[in-house]
């Protein structure tokens, strides 16, 4: 990159939104977790999807590397450059373009943050398919970028069945816009989907339109302990024959977490014992929900499946269990440098074994000082986060890693249930999909991005592709 390269992007965009400032990129040069690191010298701030078109067209034509950023919220270091990529923030993009009273659609910029866009749909007695700890700062196209799911995937679906509209711009500059926002479209290949979880290495989002659902009126949430992951399962299906339609969250945390919570968040969690579950149910009136919910505790506790529990008195309580839950990676964070794992298996009673595989396998380990494990239990998706006193070597890294991820192959299950793959799982990739779809994968980078300028060393490694070929 040279300076004519930044007086051509000064031409693109006003001088405040072309960041060369050591101190104002230093935020993005890091990401949420202080694992990835990268030293990028220059952010782009567009404003509209032609800057966005017209950035890319001159990084192409001179074979310019581009990292995509929204709220830089990521967990598999996506979000921020390997080395000195041009850091593309979506950020300034941030209208509300268009809302349907009636289908309730909302077409959005891709800078929106989640819990704006929640905010604003709420006055209309509407809320947004999907909700995670890092709504505030977290954005539309960064969430759609790595399909992210969070706890509402149990009852309103991943994000990607909510999509009914993307503006996306390829790597050349061409912009691909279907923004109709149709419930019903059968016309030929539906595009959007592959860009939906590519997370940026295919082409840049600049809009969307996503599907809401109706607020509901009434929310009902319980804290249960449990001395057993077998347990959980039981009340899961118990919960789903007692509770059916309006159950709307089934979250579970073990006792590690608990303990962090209370030692670095100073949250005093009513567990009493191994695992705490929440359990959310919501609904248009109060009668069914709380009904429900008593009659599944009080099943529950004949059965002994629960030792104890309570239902929150009122919405403050609620927020409170809910904050629990929420504040678990904080937590976790504050611990130490953590190794973050985001898994499934398609048979959720097997996935916590590895969390307890893992404290005895590192349990001489005198540089790990936790090993927590919580997640979306109705989504069969367990994060399993270790804590350690620093970033250990490579070394060990893949060997804990190659723990893990061998365990999730063998059992058939994802190395990246929710998270993507970024940078951090991009050499395990093979672990959860076939030769046969990776060289697909590397098909489709190649007519989306044919000089390999977006997003490069993340999801697919930049080693066995000509793709990849800017540095
Ligand atoms: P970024 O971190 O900026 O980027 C993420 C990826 O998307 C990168 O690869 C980036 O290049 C790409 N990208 C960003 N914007 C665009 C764009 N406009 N066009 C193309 N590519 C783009 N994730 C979950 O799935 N479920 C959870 O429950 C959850 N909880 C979280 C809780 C906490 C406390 C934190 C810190 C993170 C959590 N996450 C969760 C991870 C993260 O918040 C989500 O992945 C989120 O969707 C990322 O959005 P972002 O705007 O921050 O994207
Ligand atoms: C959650 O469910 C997020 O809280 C974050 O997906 C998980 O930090 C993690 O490992
Ligand atoms: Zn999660």
């Amino acid at each position: 990159m040279t300076a004519s390269d930044v007086a051509v992007f000064r031409q693109i965009l006003d001088a405040k939104d072309v960041i060369e400032d050591e101190a104002d990129l230093a935020g993005m040069n890091v990401d949420w977790t202080g694992r990835f690191k990268g030293e990028s010298r220059l952010a782009l701030m567009p404003r509209t999807t032609e800057q966005v078109a017209d950035l890319l067209r001159h990084c192409q034509k001179r074979k310019l590397a581009v990292v995509p950023q929204g709220g830089n919220t990521g967990l598999v270091g996506g979000g921020v450059p390997i080395r000195d990529e041009i850091i593309v923030s979506l950020g300034r993009m941030k209208k509300v373009l268009d809302h349907d009273p009636v289908t309730g659609t909302v077409a959005l910029e891709a800078g929106v943050i989640l819990e704006r866009a929640d905010q604003f749909v709420r006055e209309h007695g509407r809320m947004m398919p999907i909700d995670l700890g890092a709504k505030g700062s977290c954005m539309i196209g960064g969430c759609l970028a790595t399909n992210a799911g969070g706890i509402r995937v149990l009852r309103y679906g991943s994000l990607r069945s909510n999509v009914l509209g993307l503006q996306a711009v390829c790597a050349d500059g061409t912009v691909l816009d279907n923004m109709r926002g149709l419930q019903k479209d059968n016309t030929g290949y539906d595009w959007k989907q592959l860009i939906v979880g590519s997370e940026g290495t295919l082409a840049l989002i600049t809009a969307a339109v996503i599907k809401t659902w109706p607020a509901p009126k009434d929310i009902q949430v319980a804290l249960l302990s449990l001395d057993s992951y077998e347990q959980i399962g039981k009340l899961y299906s118990l919960a789903q024959s007692e509770c059916a339609e309006v159950l709307s969250a089934f979250e579970f945390w073990d006792e590690s977490a608990k303990g962090l919570l209370q030692k670095h968040l100073k949250l005093k969690v009513p567990q009493t014992s191994q695992f705490a579950v929440l359990i959310e149910v919501s609904g248009s009136e109060k009668e069914p929900n709380s009904e429900k919910l008593l009659r599944l505790l009080e099943i529950a506790m004949e059965k002994e499946i629960i030792l104890d529990g309570s239902i929150a008195q009122d919405e403050t309580q609620a927020k409170v269990f809910w904050s629990f839950r929420e504040s678990i990676p904080e937590a976790c964070a504050k611990e130490g440098l953590v190794l973050k794992f985001d898994l499934s298996l398609g048979r959720s009673q097997a996935l916590y074994s590895i969390v307890e595989r893992m404290r005895d396998n590192l349990k001489n380990d005198a540089t790990v000082s936790s090993i927590t494990g919580y997640g979306h239990f109705g989504d069969g998706n367990l994060h399993l986060n270790i804590s350690m006193d620093q970033l250990p070597d490579r070394e060990k890294v893949l060997r804990i890693e190659k723990q893990v991820f061998g365990y999730i192959r063998e059992n058939g299950g994802s190395i990246s249930a929710e998270h993507g793959i970024g940078q951090a799982k991009m050499p395990f990739l093979h672990y959860s999909r076939s030769d046969t779809e990776i060289a697909l994968m590397y098909q489709l980078k190649g007519l989306f991005d044919p000089s390999g300028i977006l997003n490069i060393g993340k999801v697919l490694s930049p080693k066995t592709t000509k793709y990849f070929n800017v540095y």
